[in-house]
């Protein structure tokens, strides 16, 4: 456990100076070695709500201009995703998966890639999670040619240009890392968050602020949520055999950003969106 431990430690010490990873092949190893977990038919579900006590924050409108292609894809302003609150007082793109509470287990990786699209410039969806190892697929649906550039701090960091109707792209990521940006070098508003986790248990708050963990092995958990412009909150919860938990977390319009414990790097305002505008997230 202790060995484990000090392998998770330093699989996630950060890059220091954005130094390059050095050894691809040691990459495909996984993080930790041993038996793959098989569900055993007693699993739970975590369902849960993210209030939001608003107004939220006022972003000014991205410019488009710099792309017609872009901008003839909106007929109204498009405003960055950072804050999104939903009519019903909640919050949406939380990230919620489990922060502790599954140690010492191994899951296979699935098979299913994660979609990440590209639409009127903008990344769909904003925020995804995905497990370490497990296949990224990045399509695009626009007429422009896109330029995909993750900025991990412990994965290797990648930059591909991805044309009008070219193949998807298709790449992982090897550890996990939680809140790696995504940029475009074309279209310098364009920001996508992933969230990459060494289980399956996880899901990102919809346009109602709910979100559901299924298929978790009963047991004690603490559940994180992680917003990029509110940062991590967590709550502890109880899964029994075939039960189901829930959980509410709640963020309010003023509250400072507070960092996560893992790989939550603090929110640096990088430049953004035109107008003057910024965005608040992870970056180098
Ligand atoms: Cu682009």
């Amino acid at each position: 456990m202790i060995a484990l431990t000090a392998v998770a430690a330093l699989a996630l010490m950060p890059g220091c100076g954005g130094k390059k990873e050095t050894t691809p092949a040691a990459e495909e190893q996984p993080a930790a070695g041993g038996e793959v977990w098989h569900a055993a038919g007693d699993e739970g579900t975590v369902t849960g709500k993210v209030s939001f006590k608003g107004p939220p924050p006022k972003f000014p409108a991205i410019s488009m201009d710099a792309d017609a292609v872009c901008a003839a894809k909106h007929s109204g302003p498009v405003h960055p995703e950072a804050v999104v609150a939903n009519p019903n007082g909640t919050l949406k793109n939380v990230f919620v998966h489990v922060k502790s509470g599954l140690e010492g287990k191994n899951f296979a990786v699935p098979t299913e890639p994660v979609v990440l699209d590209q639409v009127g410039c903008l990344y769909n969806p904003h925020v995804l999670g995905i497990q370490a190892r497990q296949d990224l697929k990045v399509v695009t649906s626009d007429n422009t040619t896109h330029n995909i550039h993750p900025l991990p701090k412990v994965n290797r960091e990648w930059n591909i240009s991805q044309p009008p109707h070219a193949d998807p792209i298709i790449r992982s990521f090897s550890r996990p890392e939680i809140s790696v940006p995504v940029k475009c070098n074309q279209h310098p508003w364009m920001r996508a968050y992933i969230h990459v986790v060494a289980d399956p248990f996880f899901a990102v708050s919809d346009d109602q602020g709910s979100f559901e963990i299924k298929g978790l092995p009963p047991g004690n958990y603490e559940i994180e949520a992680l917003h990029e412009h509110y940062g991590a909150q967590t709550q502890k919860v109880t899964v029994a055999p075939k039960g189901s938990a829930s959980v509410e977390f709640s963020y309010n319009a003023t509250q400072a950003y507070r960092a996560g414990s893992l790989r939550m790097m603090p929110a640096l305002v990088i430049p953004c969106c035109g107008g003057g505008g910024t965005e608040r997230g992870a970056s180098h």
